[in-house]
């Protein structure tokens, strides 16, 4: 079924299995949804999606993603032009993360990614500003698929502010100013093709030499400098955006992007597209 998930292979490795660590104020974290915002609550099991509702006016929303079965989940958004069937985008998704560019091609020339949060053992939240459509949801993680109606003209709803942004560029990302730990940032996706983010905690003495070499070998098991938080957000397709909650310790990370190349078919990430950054 529709699998877009290869991308944690990397650092992540034995993280994966402690993906998105629960923070200590984890119980009492306070929901980071402003009021009046308009929220659909999307739970998913390895086997099921349930939604809050499946049918919405056009407007900016929050999504949140909870995990019913406390496993790991990754919502994604995405919207298929006329003509290309979720049956073929299943298809292709599959091929594409396998290298193949016909696939990829296809793929980010008739799917419109519209981002995506991951949840473990907390909600994780994004939110876009979603127009008249039909959209489909997946789990990254599972074999669920469900359908969201959106209909009628934009409404301006209350939706997070960001407080500062991330734009991924061809190979590459760019902050215009410090991301916090424990907030909304803004993604933005300012190149040619698809994108998504990885966060992934690392050794706070990490040197771009050893990132880079690590990447540059291959990516061969898990490097000494990575730590084990992560968290990942969905796929945004080119000149579009959402905005996503950092919820992590605060701390050194690389982020970087795993999205196969319309090129190559490399992953992002091995063609330099990575940053270490610091989450305050
Ligand atoms: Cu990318």
């Amino acid at each position: 079924m529709v699998r877009t998930k290869i991308l944690v292979g990397l650092l992540a490795g034995a993280a994966a299995a402690a993906s998105v660590v629960p923070a200590a104020s984890a119980a009492t974290a306070a929901d980071p949804v402003p009021s009046g915002a308009k929220v659909v609550t999307v739970t998913m099991t390895a086997s099921s999606m349930a939604l809050s509702t499946d049918s919405i006016t056009a407007g900016n929303t929050v999504f949140k993603a909870v995990s019913g079965d406390g496993k790991d989940h990754e919502l994604q958004i995405v919207r298929l032009h006329s003509g290309y069937s979720l049956q073929q985008f299943g298809s292709d998704i599959g091929k594409a993360f396998g290298g193949d560019v016909a696939a990829i091609r296809r793929v980010d020339s008739h799917a419109s990614f519209r981002g995506g949060a991951e949840t473990h053992f907390r909600p994780g939240y994004m939110s876009v500003p979603l127009k008249a459509a039909t959209y489909y949801l997946l789990d990254q993680d599972g074999n669920s698929v469900r359908k969201l109606t959106v209909t009628g003209a934009f409404q301006h709803r209350p939706a997070p502010q960001a407080q500062a942004t991330i734009t991924a560029f061809t190979y590459g990302f760019g902050l215009n100013g410090a991301l916090p730990h424990q907030g909304w940032i803004h993604e933005h996706d300012q190149s040619d093709q698809p994108h998504f983010y990885v966060f992934n905690r690392v050794k706070a003495d990490t040197t771009y030499r050893e990132v880079n070499s690590y990447f540059k070998s291959g990516a061969q098991g898990q490097p000494s400098f990575a730590l084990h938080a992560n968290v990942s957000s969905g796929v945004i397709s080119p000149m579009t955006g959402q905005n996503f909650y950092l919820d992590m310790p605060a701390g050194r990370y690389v982020v970087m992007c795993f999205w196969p190349d319309d090129d190559t078919g490399m992953p992002h990430a091995f063609m330099g597209m990575w940053k270490l950054i610091t989450l305050r």
